[in-house]
């Protein structure tokens, strides 16, 4: 190693430290926010209807966690959206009897496994 490079080798990576370095060392401990935008709590629903949800990060959200709950013994659907606008696409109230309650709970997660939840309670009436 001439000395040149012995001066200029530290150097670069001083430069690159400065450049990168500091982002590597921050750790993300902000949850994400969210918000089920529809249905509302207590609504009653009907028909087909996409589930939205709004929710924001600090650095950025991974993905939303969708989960429904039904009263009467129907079994657990779920869904999980990678993708902003997050949406649990197309659910078919039709195929429950009226009255049915629904519990529908959004967790929004980001990278650093931070998560936020969101709940309402909707009842099906077509
Ligand atoms: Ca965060």
């Amino acid at each position: 190693m001439n000395s040149k490079f012995r001066i200029l080798y530290p150097l670069v990576i001083v430069i690159v430290l400065l450049t990168f370095g500091c982002d590597l060392g921050i750790v993300d401990s902000m949850p994400p926010s969210v918000i089920i935008t529809y249905p509302h709590n207590d609504d009653d629903i009907s028909g087909t209807i996409d589930i939205t949800v709004d929710a924001q990060d600090n650095v950025g959200v991974a993905h939303v966690f969708f989960k429904l709950e039904f009263t009467g013994g129907y079994s657990v659907k779920t869904f999980t959206d990678p993708e902003s606008p997050y949406v649990y696409p197309e659910f078919n109230t039709t195929q429950y009897e009226n009255g049915t309650r629904v519990t529908i709970t959004a967790t929004a997660c980001d990278a650093s496994g931070n998560a936020e939840v969101a709940s309402i309670e909707v009842v099906i009436q077509n």
